[in-house]
């Protein structure tokens, strides 16, 4: 087999990377670990970017989005027992954010691919990079049973973390840069109505709790604990009231309960490999970087870098212009940074650290105090939430 460009992983990165090119006129070719089913029903992400969501209706797969997606003009930084607005089309030039379950974006990015007759070559296995450092790279793998052999002209490796591209990039080239948090996050998906028309975030002595929701009857809420806690140890009731106890306002707001329907614990990290290309492969989305969930940005960076990846390929191949590919890590960087830097800040500001004295604990509430009262500390909250341009 022979393509363009070789794409691993059919998550947000490799789905709007395949869109994207589709769209210039390049070929490319996507081989997933997993079957369809298990990658269109994986509880991942929630929240989409101003950014994002405009590329979608560009990509023309926005029409279940547009129905079934849920605006968001702001969000609601809870702590002290009161809740404190963030307008963000009054801060953040009328933009705002959409709720969109992130397997209901794959299933719209599959469904494209395929209706549009390109292939998604599902349960690849021992997917192997060659000559990655050559003018002919080319993938090795197994499909059905069989050994197959794609040669291309590039390999974007969008596997996310646990997948086998970044660890193709020989020993000594890159650099590594992470920080794991002290604890995790305890989420839940639950049949209850959202009690809120916006998430609220907040910050409590007991821990951090998120409230967010996945549509009007569906509601996703999270809460701070251990980065190793068991599960067998939250029974439904017990988490019900904890939330209930971390969202407690002095007006006696009310939190709706229902029947849980999933439950799970995901670890707290910052990580960015530097730099995110070698050769001919290019790392893009959780492949090359990890945010900690508190700032809503894994999925939005990964489409982030796809999107210089495919004007980089664009200027390649109608020019024979290769600088915009040779800065592609540069170019990502940037953002990566800027985006770790506000994931890192929603993080430390919202939830407790163990070793915390109580002088961080008041400086975090100060803090909490000066974002939601100067103009420009929720602008710089507005502008980095919805989305840098
Ligand atoms: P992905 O991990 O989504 O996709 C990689 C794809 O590559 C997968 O389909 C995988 O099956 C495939 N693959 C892996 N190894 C392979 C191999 N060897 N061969 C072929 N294919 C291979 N972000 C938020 O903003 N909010 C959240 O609440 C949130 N929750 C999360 C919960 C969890 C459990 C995880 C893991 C992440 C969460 N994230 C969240 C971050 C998430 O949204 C990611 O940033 C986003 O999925 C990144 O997209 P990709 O880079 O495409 O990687
Ligand atoms: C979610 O809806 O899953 C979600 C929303 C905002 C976050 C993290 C997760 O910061």
């Amino acid at each position: 087999m022979r393509t363009q460009l070789a794409i691993i992983g059919a998550g947000p990165a490799g789905l709007f990377l395949s869109l994207l090119l589709d769209r210039l006129g390049i070929e490319s070719v996507i081989l997933e670990l997993h079957n369809r089913q298990r990658i269109e029903e994986r509880v991942r992400a929630g929240l989409l970017e101003y950014n994002t969501v405009q590329l979608m209706h560009e990509l023309g797969v926005g029409e279940r989005l547009r129905r079934q997606g849920l605006e968001h003009g702001g969000i609601e930084l809870r702590f002290g027992g009161q809740g404190h607005r963030i307008d963000f089309r009054e801060l953040a030039a009328g933009k705002c954010v959409t709720v969109y379950a992130q397997h209901e974006v794959i299933k719209d990015l599959v469904g494209a691919r395929l209706a549009a007759g390109r292939s998604i070559l599902f349960e690849t296995t021992e997917v192997k990079l060659h000559a990655i450092d050559s003018s002919h790279p080319f993938v090795s793998f197994r499909h059905n049973g069989v050994a197959g052999r794609l040669d291309c002209d590039f390999i974007a490796g969008c596997d996310g973390f646990h997948g086998v591209s970044r660890a193709a990039v020989p020993a000594g080239v890159q650099t590594v840069y992470d920080r794991n948090y002290p604890f995790g996050w305890l989420g839940i998906l639950a049949e209850a109505p959202p009690s809120s028309n916006e998430l609220i975030y907040a910050h409590h002595d007991r821990g951090f709790a998120l409230l967010s929701m996945r549509s009007t009857e569906i509601s996703r809420l999270y809460l701070q604990c251990a980065h190793d806690e068991d599960l067998a140890l939250w029974p439904d009731d017990r988490i019900w009231s904890e939330l209930e106890r971390r969202f407690a306002t002095r007006d006696g707001w009310k939190l709706t309960r229902g029947p849980i329907v999933h439950k799970g614990v995901t670890g707290m990290r910052s990580f960015v490999v530097e730099p995110m290309q070698f050769g001919r492969l290019f790392l893009a989305g959780d492949a090359a970087h990890i945010v900690p969930p508190t700032g809503a940005k894994g999925l939005n960076l990964a489409v982030a870098d796809v999107r210089v990846l495919a004007a980089a390929l664009d200027a390649y191949y109608r020019s024979g212009n290769a600088d915009l590919l040779t800065e592609y890590s540069a170019t990502c960087l940037r953002r990566v940074w800027k985006v770790q830097r506000f994931s890192w800040w929603m993080t430390q500001l919202l939830h407790r650290f163990a070793d915390d004295t109580p002088f961080d604990h008041r400086r975090q509430l100060a803090e909490l105090d000066y974002v939601t009262s100067s103009r420009a500390a929720s602008e710089s909250l507005a502008e980095n939430y919805v989305g840098l341009p």
